[in-house]
């Protein structure tokens, strides 16, 4: 286990490059062959493939409850990330709107993205903390947000907070990195049923409660 405690260690100080003018939900999931992407992957991809073995067990998937033990373990180590621990149920979420393939569990590239995306998002939460007070202020989210990709509006910003920061308008880290997968995955959603590209989607109630239950 001690190769995959450095490994988690040194992704999580990662700070992603992060494009700030531009609305960008990550890279769809790879598509294609997985024979043909196991043969060509990087030294990098290889190393990390060794992790996930060894995180998601014999069933070769992570659950909600390995992720939720996963996290709070990396968190522990991470003083200026302030967070009350991942919850079961936000864990729970977090896998329903990153698994594509509908196992119930996050299999080697769905885990991959989620983790990809969380090692971005962190180093964003830490340069955006301005005042070093382990959360984002209702006044740090706007900034935050637009560099994990994410340009707003206010109405928005301020719904988001209304749902995911405290009393006090602050964020922590196990509520921003769980409303970012979500709006990530809300988005890629949206992209996924516009099919005509033109900004607006038709969706009958089956594929609505589809969409919203499942999250
Ligand atoms: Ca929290
Ligand atoms: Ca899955
Ligand atoms: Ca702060």
């Amino acid at each position: 286990m001690f190769l995959a405690k450095k490994l988690i260690g040194g992704l999580l100080d990662v700070v992603g490059n992060v494009d700030m003018n531009q609305f960008l939900p990550s890279d769809p999931q790879p598509q294609g062959s997985v024979q043909y992407a196991e043969q060509h992957e990087s030294e990098e991809e290889r190393q990390f493939r060794k992790v996930f073995q060894q995180l998601a067990g014999d069933d070769m998937e992570v659950s909600p409850s390995e992720l939720m033990n996963i996290l709070n373990k990396i968190v522990c180590r991470h003083g200026d990330l302030k967070t009350d621990g991942f919850s079961m149920e936000s864990c729970r979420s977090m896998v329903a709107v990153m698994d594509s393939d509908s196992t119930g569990k996050l299999g080697f590239h769905e885990f991959k993205y989620l983790w990809n995306s969380i090692k971005k998002w962190q180093g964003v939460y830490k340069q955006y903390d301005a005042d070093h007070s382990g959360t984002i202020g209702a006044s740090e989210l706007p900034g935050a947000f637009q560099a994990a990709g994410f340009p707003l509006n206010d109405q928005l910003y301020q719904m988001i907070i209304r749902r995911y920061s405290d009393e006090d308008g602050n964020m922590d880290f196990d509520n921003y990195i769980g409303c970012l997968v979500r709006l990530d995955a809300m988005c890629r959603a949206f992209q996924t049923l516009d099919k005509d590209k033109n900004g607006t989607i038709k969706v009958d109630i089956k594929e609505w409660l589809q969409l919203t239950m499942y999250s």
